[in-house]
């Protein structure tokens, strides 16, 4: 079907994009735009062109999908397109609406005129995606807007609305109403006025020093975005127009483009766009599936975790109830989230106005009563099964029908849980990680019972509640726990080998982790691993498990809260300091397992530590815990702090090579004293090793 629909309106030829769901600029789409303006160019009956896009975007850009295959480049490419529109001896006028991004912006900048609806996003978000705008941006934005404003475009990526460009070239008129019929009009008013066919190309950028900003802005960008290489390759480019000649700097631009789309953190940020779009999809679960209403919510627990989750509900403007057994744990709960908010007004983040507004949907009680009509409820009570089979006891008595009954556990059996009540169908594990009102990942739990409606509204709300909803199936610990929990046991066992706590944290950090495991297990409580690790002793006594954290918690040590833990800490300070303690415990569990420390390189600190994840995740994968490897990177990157310009665990073993990951943990296997069974490679990465393939395709 030709994606660029053509119309006449009188003698106005009217070209449509036309290619679902954002009018990519795929390569039919770029051939059927050419067709179009040709056809016009040779129609005596034609005085101009309106090019414009149907459904919900003007044009989202070049088709992503496209990239580092052989249609990205080939002919017509969007340069041609933007010179076949650029050159055409008629006028062209873009007619854009609601959203104008990347190429789709591009393709605008190379018509003679622009003219926009009010609220439509402006963006050049190509360093978003690890690489530069590739077909002019770089060269016609700064002569069409202010040179800071452009700099400030293409190096956040971040869009602008298109009244915010009044006073500037970009946009000759802003249409109210019928935009279309306004480009029409406003075709035939450069043709009557005989403006002729103005060209970007044309323009000089106007500034005073403009090297010396884009020096400035230069080493602003490297300074910031110091693993991302693209934001001061988009300066390079821009410093390109202000060169001898425009098709100079075209030239310049596309360099540096086709160079920054070859590159592994482009590979991941891309990686990340798509995943974080699929992880939505449930397979099973139609994408119009009727979804249950949520105009209210409760939360049981006003602890940490319950209070975090009752702000998310908050920040999405749906009223909260939060229940707690106890006046004193209730107010308690309610004065932190108010201290929250006050901290995030004292930043400046959100006004003293807007902090009443939040605290106004948040209403505390005591009563479980209080909380039956809610459309949702989440229980974040004590990780004890006892405590919750309680709690969701009670819930089905009182809770109204239809409501969902959701738990925040983290690691219990979710159908266990789903069978205290008389409703499975509603129960469902909405598993939300600390502090629940920034990180953004949701993990969302299928009970085998879990009905299709819930699983499509829980999918939903978390969109409402800005989160990065992925879907788990039940084992214990999930997906990211029950990776985490494998990375935690060869960081132990690499303690036990010879390695130490800082050396560990600093290899895994420079590797690009935001926090190593012992200064984020110092951070969340080293209790809470002991108390999981010594159920899990009773559960699997097969399981070798290193005990040096044991001797650890058995001291008191639990971290921060504790003042001391891996690291020691002065009173009301985080800084994690080296303690002298710490290594003479482990220098007597060494002793006492009769293990001769050895030196332990950061790579293979590093490898041992993402390998593991990368081992585990490949077993979720193939138990069918988790749907696909995009959704295991994330929930990687979205709630454990791996590096994104990485991708996630399975991307960037996916960039190693299998092969490669395979015979590295044969070396692992042969040199640890650690659980050598667990570096037998999953099936899964075996096979995908032998056939030379990756997870991620
Ligand atoms: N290419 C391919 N697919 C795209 C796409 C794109 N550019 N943009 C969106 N999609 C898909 C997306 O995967 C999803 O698919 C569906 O459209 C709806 O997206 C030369 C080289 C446009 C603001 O970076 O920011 O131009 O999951 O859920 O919330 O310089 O999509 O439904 O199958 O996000 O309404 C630059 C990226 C490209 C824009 C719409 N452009 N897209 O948001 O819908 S590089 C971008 C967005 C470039 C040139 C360079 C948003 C949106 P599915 P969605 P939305």
């Amino acid at each position: 079907m030709n994606q660029a629909q053509y119309a006449t309106q009188g003698d106005i030829a009217v070209i449509t994009m036309d290619n679902p769901p954002v009018n990519g600029l795929g390569h039919a789409l770029r051939t059927g735009i050419v067709e179009g303006v040709r056809r016009a160019q040779y129609d005596p009956a034609i005085k101009a062109i309106v090019l414009t896009g149907a459904g919900k975007a003007f044009s989202g850009g070049a088709d992503i999908r496209e990239f580092n295959t052989p249609k990205a480049l080939a002919e017509p490419n969007l340069l041609t397109v933007i010179r076949t529109l650029e050159q055409c001896a008629k006028p062209v006028v873009a007619a854009i609406h609601s959203v104008a991004m990347g190429g789709g912006l591009e393709l605008a900048m190379g018509c003679h005129f622009r003219v926009a609806a009010p609220g439509a996003q402006i963006a050049l978000p190509e360093v978003k995606l690890g690489i530069i705008p590739g077909a002019g941006g770089t060269q016609r934005l700064p002569r069409l807007v202010p040179l800071e404003m452009a700099v400030n475009m293409i190096v956040s990526g971040n869009p602008v609305k298109s009244e915010k460009f009044k006073g500037t070239r970009l946009f000759d008129e802003i249409v109210e109403g019928d935009l279309l019929a306004g480009a029409v009009a406003f075709a035939r008013k450069v043709v009557a006025e005989g403006r002729g066919l103005p060209k970007v190309r044309d323009l000089a950028i106007e500034h005073d020093d403009a090297e010396a900003f884009l020096q400035f802005a230069r080493n602003t960008a490297k300074t910031v975005a110091k693993n991302f290489p693209a934001p001061a390759r988009c300066i390079d480019a821009i410093a390109a127009a202000l060169g001898p000649s425009f098709d100079a700097g075209l030239a310049r631009e596309r360099a540096i483009f086709l160079e920054m789309v070859q590159t592994p953190e482009s590979r991941a940020l891309r990686h990340a766009f798509f995943g974080e779009r699929a992880a939505s999809k449930i397979p099973d679960v139609p994408e119009d599936t009727p979804t249950r209403p949520i105009a209210s919510a409760a939360v049981v627990g006003a602890g940490t975790m319950g209070g975090g989750i009752a702000m998310n509900f908050a920040n999405a403007g749906i009223p909260v109830k939060v229940l707690e057994a106890k006046q004193e744990a209730l107010d308690k709960g309610l004065a932190t989230i108010r201290a929250n908010y006050e901290s995030t007004a004292k930043k400046g983040r959100m006004s003293a106005e807007d902090v009443e507004k939040r605290m106004a949907l948040i209403t505390p009680t005591l009563r479980y009563e209080d909380i039956a009509q809610a459309d949702i409820v989440i229980e974040a009570v004590f990780e004890d099964m006892a405590v919750k089979e309680s709690v969701f006891r009670r819930l089905d008595q009182v809770m109204k029908p239809g409501a969902i009954l959701a738990t925040n556990t983290s690691t219990l059996d979710v159908n266990r849980i789903a069978a205290f009540t008389g409703r499975p169908q509603d129960v469902i594990g909405t598993h939300f990680f600390s502090p629940a009102n920034v990180m953004k990942l949701l993990e969302i739990v299928r009970g085998e019972k879990t009905a299709k409606d819930v699983l499509a509204t829980t999918m939903q709300l978390s969109k409402k509640l800005r989160k990065t909803g992925v879907l788990s199936g039940v084992c214990d610990g999930f997906i990211g726990n029950r990776m985490i929990e494998q990375y935690l046991r060869q960081a132990l066992y690499m303690l036990e080998e010879g390695a130490t706590p800082q050396q560990i944290d600093r290899a895994i950090e420079k590797f690009g982790f935001a926090m190593g495991p012992f200064r984020m297990s110092d951070l969340a409580g080293n209790d809470v691993g002991w108390y999981i690790r010594k159920r899990r002793y009773v559960e699997h006594p097969d399981l070798k498990y290193p005990r040096i954290a044991d001797r650890l918690c058995e001291q008191g040590r639990f971290g921060q809260k504790t003042g001391a833990g891996w690291y020691r800490y002065l009173p009301g300070k985080r800084e994690a300091l080296p303690d002298p303690a710490v290594d003479e415990l482990i220098a007597a569990y060494r002793k006492e397992s009769g293990v001769a420390p050895r030196k332990l390189s950061d790579d293979e600190i590093v490898h041992r530590l993402v390998f593991a994840l990368v081992n585990e995740g490949a077993r979720i994968l193939e138990e069918g815990i988790a749907l696909r490897a995009s959704d295991i990177d994330m929930i990687y990157l979205t709630g454990y702090g791996f590096p994104p310009w990485r991708g996630g665990p399975m991307l960037y073993a996916d960039m190693v090579g299998l092969y490669n990951v395979v015979n590295r943990m044969a070396d692992f296997a042969a040199g640890s004293h650690g659980d050598a069974a667990f570096w037998q490679p999953a099936p899964l990465l075996a096979k995908l090793a032998a056939e030379g393939k990756g997870f991620n395709g």
